[in-house]
Parts: structure tokens; C-alpha cells; sequence
């Protein structure tokens, strides 16, 4: 049972069981971090809250609707324009956002008529939109507010409108990974099954938690498109509001993030009996099996077939000149969970690199079943990592690369180690075969950076040319 616990860690000691060192015949029936549970105080988590979960996560990703937040202006603000998922019309979603502005007054008195002002103004404002997502948040769900009661109001003095309540108060659950829950259940009940989509093609499928990150959802409809294949809802990259109340009606549900979004799959399994089938849309040898799972499905395999002889011979050139200088490199995964173990293996066997260290912010059991099963023997493991573990694995390990938020990235590069974005990706898509390129594009980027050589300079130094031009100069 390697734990480990790290010596920054001596005053916290349950960190143990959330860092777990895998050796040759462990098996994930033996061990498991502990996950998703309360962050240890003392331990500064990286976490973010439930509301984040459900609104920038999730909901937020819709292209055509007014995001309401029912709280304090701050929260509106911290979950705007903070995540890259473009969309059709002109990226609507990421321009704008809404708040009910709620103040010390409403919380003493009770901030509906407050919210109630808010929704009514915003309709007004943009007359062309007639849906809305209205969140509650820590302060609005501690006074009591009933945000349902006032949608239903204004929807009956409205007509035209249509409102999606989340109650998704920050601090509901140990993590986001609460928000995501929240939402995936709300919205199968609330609104799965109150339309009817157009049916275009006899083969239909909702691709379920891909959320467009730079694109990624174009590149996966590209290849839906070529195979004949009905998408009628993406959950929720460059998806309507009203695409998401159709989606019972598809054949088959394809779940790429199961930890954000496979509640509402399993849902529409229950409810529908519409099959779930969990694919890696990242990493190029993983889409090939994702496109030949769901031809097969459909009888469509001639079809996948040729969608990936047509993209392989694209791009598996360019992946084999990036893996030729990648290979051997050691990297870092600290995201929030599933991506953990939707690309370390893939890492492997595409370009040959060594995933040495991993953290996931809000992974549960089966995430970190999945990610110990695909990752190598002696990576760290981590739950719920702090930056001062971070800087100890840094210490232990060597790393030529790390995936992780601006935020730890901004902290690694001034240890001079190049980081990139694995949240909302640098250059991105990344899911597809091309995505797969603009991968390894990036990473061959950031390591080969000439600025490396410089950025260790100091140019007080002498010797460094910089300082005696300078000198010369004066
Ligand atoms: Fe799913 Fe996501 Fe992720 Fe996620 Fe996230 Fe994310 Fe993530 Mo940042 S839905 S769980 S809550 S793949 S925002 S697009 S990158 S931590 S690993």
C-alpha cells in the first residue's frame, strides 16, 4: 500500500490517503486514494464550487441563453468570459453574463423581487433571446430564496419564455464536481422530453461532456456528419437550449466526460433505455476505436473505416515528427480529474512520453480506478492536490512539461518548466486526430522554447550578454 505523504504535509497527516505511489502488482482492488470527500483543513485546495460546477462547466457552454446569477456580483463576474468554448453565433455565451446583484438590503429582506427585476430586465435587453438559466449561489440559497417560484411567474407574465433553474449554492458538495450533478439532474427533470426535435437521419446520437473547448466539438461533428451520423443535442459544446430538451430521442448516448455529465447518460438509460457508450475522444489511436465502437453500433463500420483513413492519412505524418522529438519526455497531468485517464495512456502510446505525476481536483472512485488502471508503475497519484505538494513533486521528480490551470502554470514557470493550459488548452482543439497534432504541436512548443534558454539568466551577471551590452551601452 504505497501512500506517501509528503514532508510539507507533516502537520496535515490525513493527506496520506490521497497520495498513493502505484508499484509492479497493485491492483485498484487492493488500493484506492481516498477522493472526493471534504478537503482537509490546512490543505489549500485547488478546488473550485459547486456553482462553478454547474455554471462554468456546464451551463454556461449554451450558445443561445441569458446565464442569470441569482447572488452577490462576484460571482457573475469570477465565471465570465474565464473559460475558451466558442460558438456559431458569434460566441453570444462567452460576451455576456447576468446578475441579480444581490446586496446586504436583500439579504435581510430577501432578494426575489431583487432577481425577479433582473430576469425582467434582461429579456428586455435582448429581445431576441427567450431562454435563461438562473443559478443560485452561497448567499441566495442561505436566505432561503425560491428562485423556482419566481421563474414560474415570470414565465406565466412572459409566455414566450423559457427558464432552467440550477440549484447549485457553492457550498453543496466538497468540490464542482457537485454542480455538474446538480445540473445533469435538473435538467432530466426539468426539461429532457418537452420537445420534439427534427429527425434527419435514422442513426441519432447525443455526444455527451465535450464542451467545445477551443473548438473540439466541430471537430467531433465533422466526423459525425461524414458518417451520416444525427447528433441531436452535444452536452453541451455549441448546443441550444432547445437541442437539450430533445435529447430522448436519440439511439444512443456517446459519453466522452463521464464525471461531469455521465449522470444525465445514466439517467436517460433509466428512463428512456437509451444505451450509454463511454469513448476517449482524445488521443489519436483512442478516436479510431471511439469511431469504430459507434459505426459499429450502427452498422456503420465502412463509414467509420473511411472517416479514419481519411484523417489518419492527414495527420499521422505531422504526429510522427512531433513524437520523433517528444518521445521520453516526462509530463505532468494536474486538471481536475477525467483527463487524468483520458490522456495519460494515450500520451504513451501516440508520442511515447512518460506521464510521471498526476492530481486530479475532484476525481471519485472510478476516476481514479480508471487513471491508476492506464498509468504507469512509480507516477504519483494525487486527490485534491495543493501547490505546496505540487513544488515537492517538482523536487522528486524531473518534469519536462506540466498540464495544469494559468494559475500553477504561472507558478512552475518561474522554476523554469514550461506548462501548458490542460484546462482550455493553448492552441487547441484537442480531441480528434488533428487535435491530437495541435497536442503535440504545443508540447513540442513549450519544451523546445528557445525563451528556456534565457529565462535561467540573470542579467546582473557579468558574464551574460545582455548585462554587458547594456554597460557598453551607458
Ligand atoms: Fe470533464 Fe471538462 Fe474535466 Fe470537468 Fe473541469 Fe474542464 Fe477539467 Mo477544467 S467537464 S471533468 S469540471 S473534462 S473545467 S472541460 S478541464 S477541471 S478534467
Amino acid at each position: 500500500m504505497p501512500l506517501k505523504l509528503f514532508c510539507c504535509d507533516e502537520c496535515i497527516p490525513e493527506r496520506k490517503n490521497h497520495v498513493y505511489i502505484k508499484e509492479e502488482g497493485e491492483d485498484t482492488t487492493d488500493f484506492l486514494p481516498l477522493s472526493n470527500i471534504d478537503t482537509i483543513a490546512g490543505s489549500l485546495s485547488e478546488r473550485g464550487c459547486s456553482y462553478c460546477g454547474a455554471k462554468l462547466v456546464i451551463g454556461g457552454v449554451i450558445k443561445d441563453c441569458i446565464q442569470m446569477i441569482h447572488g452577490p456580483v462576484g460571482c457573475a463576474y469570477d465565471t465570465w468570459h474565464t473559460k475558451r468554448y466558442p460558438s456559431d453565433n458569434d460566441n453570444f455565451q462567452l460576451k455576456y453574463i447576468w446578475s441579480s446583484d444581490t446586496k446586504e438590503k436583500h439579504i435581510v429582506f430577501g432578494a426575489e423581487k431583487q432577481l425577479k427585476k433582473a430576469i425582467m430586465e434582461a429579456f428586455q435587453e435582448f429581445p431576441a433571446i427567450k431562454r435563461m438559466f438562473v443559478y443560485t449561489t452561497c448567499t441566495t440559497a442561505l436566505i432561503g430564496d425560491n428562485p423556482k417560484a419566481v421563474c414560474r411567474e415570470v414565465q406565466e407574465e412572459l409566455e414566450d419564455v423559457d427558464i432552467f433553474v440550477v440549484e447549485c449554492p457553492g457550498f453543496a458538495g466538497v468540490s464542482q464536481s457537485k454542480g455538474h450533478h446538480e445540473l445533469n439532474i435538473g435538467w432530466m427533470r426539468d426539461k429532457i422530453g418537452t420537445l420534439e426535435p427534427e429527425i434527419t437521419s435514422e442513426y441519432t446520437i447525443n455526444v455527451i461532456g465535450d464542451y467545445n473547448i477551443q473548438g473540439d466539438t466541430y471537430v467531433l461533428q465533422k466526423y459525425l456528419d461524414k458518417m451520416g451520423i444525427q447528433v441531436i443535442a452535444h452536452f453541451t459544446g455549441n448546443v441550444t437550449y432547445d437541442q437539450l430538451r430533445c435529447m430522448h430521442r436519440a439511439k444512443l448516448n456517446v459519453v466522452n466526460c463521464a464525471r461531469s455529465a455521465g449522470y444525465i447518460a445514466n439517467e436517460l438509460k433509466r428512463v428512456y433505455d437509451i444505451p450509454r457508450m463511454d469513448v476517449d475522444t482524445w488521443g489519436f489511436e483512442y478516436v479510431k476505436v471511439a469511431l469504430r465502437k459507434i459505426g459499429a453500433f450502427f452498422g456503420l463500420e465502412d463509414k467509420a473505416e473511411e472517416v479514419i483513413a481519411e484523417e489518419v492519412a492527414k495527420y499521422e505524418g505531422k504526429l510522427d515528427w512531433y513524437k520523433e522529438r517528444l518521445k521520453g519526455k516526462q509530463i505532468c497531468i494536474w486538471t481536475g480529474g477525467p483527463r487524468l485517464w483520458h490522456w495519460t495512456k494515450a500520451l504513451e502510446d501516440d508520442l511515447g512520453m512518460e506521464v510521471v505525476a498526476m492530481s486530479s481536483k475532484f476525481g471519485h472512485q472510478e476516476d481514479f480506478e480508471k487513471v491508476i488502471a492506464r498509468g504507469r508503475i512509480g507516477t504519483i497519484y494525487i486527490d485534491d492536490g495543493n501547490e505546496l505538494e505540487f513544488f515537492e513533486v517538482l523536487d522528486n521528480i524531473h518534469a519536462d512539461l506540466i498540464f495544469t490551470g494559468p494559475r500553477v502554470g504561472d507558478l512552475v514557470k518561474k522554476l523554469h518548466i514550461p506548462y501548458i493550459n490542460g484546462h482550455a488548452y493553448h492552441n487547441g482543439p484537442y480531441m480528434g486526430f488533428e487535435g491530437a497534432v495541435n497536442m503535440a504541436r504545443d508540447m513540442y512548443n513549450a519544451i523546445y522554447s528557445p525563451m528556456w534558454k534565457l529565462a535561467g539568466k540573470d542579467p546582473r551577471e557579468t558574464d551574460s550578454p545582455m548585462w554587458s551590452l547594456t554597460e557598453k551601452d551607458s
